[in-house]
């Protein structure tokens, strides 16, 4: 069984705060978009959910999510707080970060020393001599339900319709029983904090229920109710970590009574409202992991929202919300879908019908959605289900995946607009950094710090014993290019020289440290080296080399937009002049996996690491390497379009960054129709939420790229999208982006530039005549034109546009 055989199999008998420090970003706000096209953005059903994975729907305000089951005679709200861990410092199995517990000197070594003399090891055999058995790793855990009683089912519901508004993040069940239209609303606000629940009825007096709080066994427990107000704390048995959750209950007329068991229910109301935050006492501090009793703060947020017309809280968290969604809007020819989104999934063609194009749309939308209900600042990054998680220990334990699936949530948040959500992913690595330079300097001898294949809020950055999934010591670097890129998009000065050189120096000093010889070749090479989850140990396989020649071409860069280093920079310049690139094409014409040629062209392993230059990196393209993009091609084309959903969803950015629009779009079909819930969920199987992530920034590189320094407009445009709008994209260099097409080609370009400096960009709108003006003034831009990319100088904040015509 491998390490996803192990889940399925678990998953089978298991079905059952406090946040990190926020250190400023200076962000600049991206250019307003345009107003949405009008056409609802909404998830909808005709019967309640019944079962949490597929069916039920995410609400978030990055902290504390929940899922809305939407019954009639019962709701049910499945809650988590993001940072409810079992595990780590505290856990009952002992703790030790995945850090040797034993010192192995010269383990490394020998290790290195029976690579180069046998070229390959199995991973079993790494393993044996490298790893050790995880122990306190823990796992996030639900922070249990909220349950509405409402009675009997009553006879004759009719008109019922359960809904996810992902433009202004509300949830709403609506339906009739004898008479009475009755109204459920729900959404989980970041600015205050809360979620909140409204129930109403188009009569008076017709609101009454029981609410209840509920959680599993692997914690203590104590359930109060006073003056309507539940309130829910203990600790978890593993850690003792404590958690509190409180809720309170506001009825307008009727009765509202306490239950002794901690319950509180409202009788014959007009209408009530339900208020709930949580926290825990973790805090993402190495080693202790631990701050404040998060009693005060709850109840002190409680208090304050609930003293809010609910009205006003509903109005403050949609601004919020409204404010990053709608900086991007997509109009592919979409009809307003008329089936519930069930339906519209089950019926999908593969994007024929203009109904395909608003599923497309859909879940294009509902990717950023999801980022944005899961990773806002003050608490830890997305995980692997985002925010939402229901079981006691989930599958992979719910963490911090770094061999791709971190990276993955990440993807869409610069292209698509929401560079705010990134804000948890750089604490949360910048936390890393204390334990992981304990690990590096323990493990390895080295400087800089280090994470290996999957990490958890409490620091874990050593290492555990399955072998095909333990060692993967390249995930700083790729995370430290998560920083890089952050400033290749913002162009924030100060976010690079105090948060993004920093921490990439320290990986590039790991890795300086890192990098041995290669007897073969004399090549600077990692070893051992681990094309992840698949294949033998071996010196220099493609993504290792690939990661460490991005993280240090991506060094230098900052380096020297920065003015500083030198020395370090020639040090740097000196490793990646002898650096094995991890760029060879093999026997069958395709990008070898690793050093030696063992690729099997029969291979359809759902990772596809030795691609990583193509993306997230920039090392292979088709426009500046053309021989390695074909080997690219050739690899890929031997994967096939299988694999599991985020795998799909990788596929649809590789597809799109070898300009191929229509093998891109394939693959979202793909993802689509085999690898999607009926609520719009990535499945891995099981449910993964970077599935989402991926093919909302696949969906994006299609439409815009700007990696290689030029912005490319659509320059993977697939057939099924004819003509269409998209506002408000990214592009490097502190660029909005607005583009209108039709029969596949641009009319009309807009770019919004946040700085001032040059622009190159490239589409076929600039081989013909063509107008480019500042809108602002109105004036014409002088540029220079080479074949389809032209270069101006932009000036801060001005918004120039391309159009037909003129004399080019
Ligand atoms: C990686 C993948 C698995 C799974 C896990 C969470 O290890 O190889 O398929 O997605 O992360």
């Amino acid at each position: 069984m491998d390490h996803n055989g192990e889940w399925a199999a678990r998953r089978r008998s298991v079905l059952a705060g406090a946040g990190a420090a926020v250190v400023a970003m200076t962000l600049r706000p991206a250019a307003a978009a345009a107003a949405p096209t009008g056409q609802p953005l909404m998830l909808w059903y005709d019967e309640p959910a019944t079962d949490w994975e597929s069916q039920a729907l995410p609400i978030g305000n990055g902290t504390l999510g929940g899922m809305i089951f939407g019954g009639v005679a019962a709701e049910r709200i499945q809650l988590n707080e993001k940072t409810l861990w079992t595990g780590g410092p505290g856990s009952a199995t002992g703790y030790d970060g995945g850090n040797w517990r034993e010192p192995r000197p010269g383990a490394l070594a020998g290790v290195q020393r029976a690579i180069d003399e046998q070229i390959r090891l199995s991973p079993e055999q790494v393993a044996a001599e490298l790893g050790q058995p995880r122990i306190g790793y823990g796992s996030y855990t639900t922070l249990g339900d909220l349950l509405i009683q409402l009675g009997e089912e009553p006879e004759g519901v009719t008109d019922y319709r359960r809904e996810l508004d992902i433009d202004r993040a509300v949830a709403r069940v609506t339906y009739r029983a004898g008479g009475v239209r009755y109204t459920r609303e729900y959404f989980a606000s970041h600015p205050d904090r809360v979620l909140v629940v409204r129930l109403t009825a188009d009569r008076p007096g017709r609101i009454g229920f029981t609410a209840a709080m509920t959680a599993p066994d692997n914690r203590s427990k104590t359930v109060t109710a006073a003056r309507g107000r539940i309130t829910f704390a203990g600790a978890l048995t593993d850690n003792h970590l404590r958690y509190e959750a409180q809720l309170q209950v506001l009825a307008s007329g009727g009765q509202r009574s306490d239950g002794a068991d901690g319950s509180v229910t409202v009788t014959g109301a007009d209408s009530a409202t339900l208020i709930l935050a949580a926290g825990t006492d973790y805090a993402d501090r190495y080693p202790g992991y631990r701050g404040a009793d998060p009693h005060p703060a709850v109840a002190a947020i409680v208090s304050r929202a609930a003293v809010k017309p609910y009205a006003r809280l509903r109005t403050v968290h949609e601004q919020d919300h409204t404010e990053l969604f709608r900086r991007v809007d997509l109009d592919l020819g979409q009809e307003p879908p008329t089936q519930p989104t069930d339906d519209l999934l089950r019926q999908y063609q593969g994007g024929a019908s203009a109904a395909d194009r608003a599923l497309e749309v859909l879940f294009f939308q509902y990717g950023r959605y999801l980022l944005i209900a899961s990773s806002r600042a003050g608490s830890l990054p997305a995980n692997l289900q985002g925010l939402w998680s229901t079981y006691e220990a989930g599958p992979w334990s719910v963490d911090y995946h770094v061999n791709i699936n971190l990276q993955m949530n990440y993807w869409p948040a610069e292209t698509t607009n929401l560079a705010e959500t990134t804000a948890p992913l750089f604490d949360f690595v910048d936390a890393l950094r204390a334990p992981g330079t304990v690990t590096a300097e323990e493990m390895f001898g080295n400087r800089g710090w280090v994470v290996h294949n999957e990490t958890n809020p409490y620091g874990f950055t050593g290492v555990h014993d399955w072998p095909t999934a333990f060692w993967f010591p390249e995930a700083g670097a790729w995370l430290a290019l998560h920083y890089y890129e952050h400033y290749r998009f913002t162009r924030d000065e100060r976010f690079l020289s105090e948060r993004a050189y920093p921490v990439m120096k320290e990986l590039a000093r790991f890795w300086l440290d890192e990098l041995v010889t290669d007897p073969r070749d004399g090549s600077l090479v990692v070893s051992p080296s681990y094309s992840p989850e698949h294949g033998d140990f071996s010196a220099g396989a493609a993504m290792s080399q690939q990661i460490v020649w991005e993280l240090f071409t991506g060094v230098r860069e900052a380096a020297a937009a920065l003015g500083v280093d030198a020395a370090f920079r020639e040090q740097v310049g000196a490793a990646l002049a002898r650096l094995d690139p991890g760029t060879r094409i093999g026997s069958w014409g395709q990008l070898q996996e690793w050093k030696v040629d063992w690729d099997d062209p029969a291979d359809t392993h759902r990772h596809v690491s030795h691609l990583f230059g193509l993306h997230p990196g920039r090392q292979l393209s088709p426009r500046l390497t053309p021989a390695l993009a074909a080997a690219a091609v050739t690899s890929l084309t031997a994967r096939g379009d299988g694999g599991t959903g985020w795998s799909k969803a990788w596929k649809v950015n590789f597809w799109a960054r070898l300009l191929d629009g229509d093998h891109s779009h394939r693959m979202l079909a793909e993802q689509l129709r085999t690898s999607t819930l009926a609520n719009l969920w990535d499945t891995h199987p099981p449910f993964q939420i970077d599935g989402n992530f991926g093919a909302t920034a696949g969906m994006a590189e299609m439409l815009l790229q700007s990696h290689l320094g030029t912005v490319d407009i659509l320059p993977a445009l697939p057939a099924a999208w004819p003509s269409g709008r998209v506002v408000g994209l990214r592009a490097r260099g502190d660029l909005t982006v607005d583009v209108r097409w039709s029969s596949g080609a641009a009319d009309e370009i807009t770019l919004t530039a946040g700085r001032a400096g040059p622009v190159t960009v490239r589409s076929q709108l600039f081989a013909g005549g063509f107008r480019l003006v500042d809108a602002g003034t109105g004036s014409r831009i002088r540029v220079t034109r080479d074949g389809a990319q032209v270069t101006f100088t932009a000036a801060a904040g001005h918004r120039y546009i391309a159009t037909h015509g003129g004399a080019g």
